[in-house]
């Protein structure tokens, strides 16, 4: 399998990793350390020296309850940042809902669009349809992060989130986005209990019956600290273990912030044969 993106066909054969780039004062676990752009491109540069294979770059907090941030502002925090991202010779995806960023990254050159939204906002589609190789990351979230943690129901979880995605993909096939472009994420966290995302999870497997590659994104979210009983600072083993879960589960790729650790679990775990 392969993920067509605007300058690379990133090969899924063995799992890939995606380092995270948080340009938030705000984010749950790491604002305010790489919200100026000197310091975000020191980020990325770190990420890909531990073994990073795509770079995603946000500019806003999706964290529980988090306000939105003006696109104006947004698009100060992301595109500098970008512009020194896509010179280092990795795919780099931009984390937004907002369609007027995509415009613009995309415009820059960005490799993929990363949206938990699922593309939608109006003109989120149009913005991915104006660039016929970039890749894009459908997101399943139940509401919005403003919302999403107060009391999320559901019947059936992953058929819930199974449908969901499939309706987003039909539509983006329907408007001519080739497959090879397309990744799905299930959205561990947004607008999910502890127990909603254990079994997505467990029945993992399940969503593989969408055909296209599965993003899992794990790192130091709040389940973790349920099932340990740690703060956000101290996940690091229990991030690693979802990563390697997720990816013997199928996911083939995994969106993190610890890259080194996660990078050295997975040689061992495909050294094993395993997750591969
Ligand atoms: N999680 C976060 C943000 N973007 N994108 C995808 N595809 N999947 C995810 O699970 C996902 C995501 C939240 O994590 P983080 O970026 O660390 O925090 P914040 O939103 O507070 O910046």
């Amino acid at each position: 399998m392969f993920w067509q993106t605007t300058r690379f066909r990133i090969d899924l054969a063995t799992p890939k990793v995606m380092g995270i780039v948080n340009v938030t004062p705000d984010s749950f676990s790491d604002g305010g350390r790489h919200d100026d752009t000197q310091r975000a491109l020191a980020h990325c540069e770190r990420l890909l020296g531990e073994g990073a294979d795509i770079l995603d770059i946000g500019g806003e907090s999706t964290r529980p309850g988090a306000v939105p941030v003006p696109v104006e502002e947004e698009l100060a925090r992301v595109l500098p940042v970008l512009d020194g991202a896509l010179k280092l010779g990795v795919p780099v995806s931009v984390d937004t809902v907002k369609p007027e960023v995509m415009k613009r990254a995309l415009e820059r050159g960005a490799d993929i669009v990363n949206d938990i939204n699922a593309l939608r906002l109006p003109g989120a589609v149009e913005a991915v349809l104006a660039h016929p190789d970039c890749g894009v990351c459908l997101m399943h979230m139940r509401g919005d992060p403003a919302t999403m943690q107060q009391r999320p129901a559901y019947d059936d979880v992953i058929t819930e989130v199974s449908d969901f995605l499939r309706e987003r993909l039909d539509l983006l096939r329907a408007c001519g986005v080739e497959a090879e472009r397309i990744v799905l994420d299930p959205g561990i966290g947004f607008g999910k209990s502890v127990e909603h995302n254990l079994t997505l999870m467990r029945r993992q497997r399940e969503l593989l019956a969408l055909g296209r590659p599965l993003l899992l994104g794990w790192s130091r979210k709040s389940t973790l600290g349920a099932l340990t009983g740690r703060p956000v600072e101290e996940r690091l083993a229990a991030s690693v273990a979802a990563a390697l879960a997720s990816v013997q589960l199928g996911a083939r790729v995994v969106r993190v912030h610890d890259v080194a650790a996660t990078v050295d679990a997975l040689k061992v775990w495909g050294a094993a044969g395993l997750g591969c």
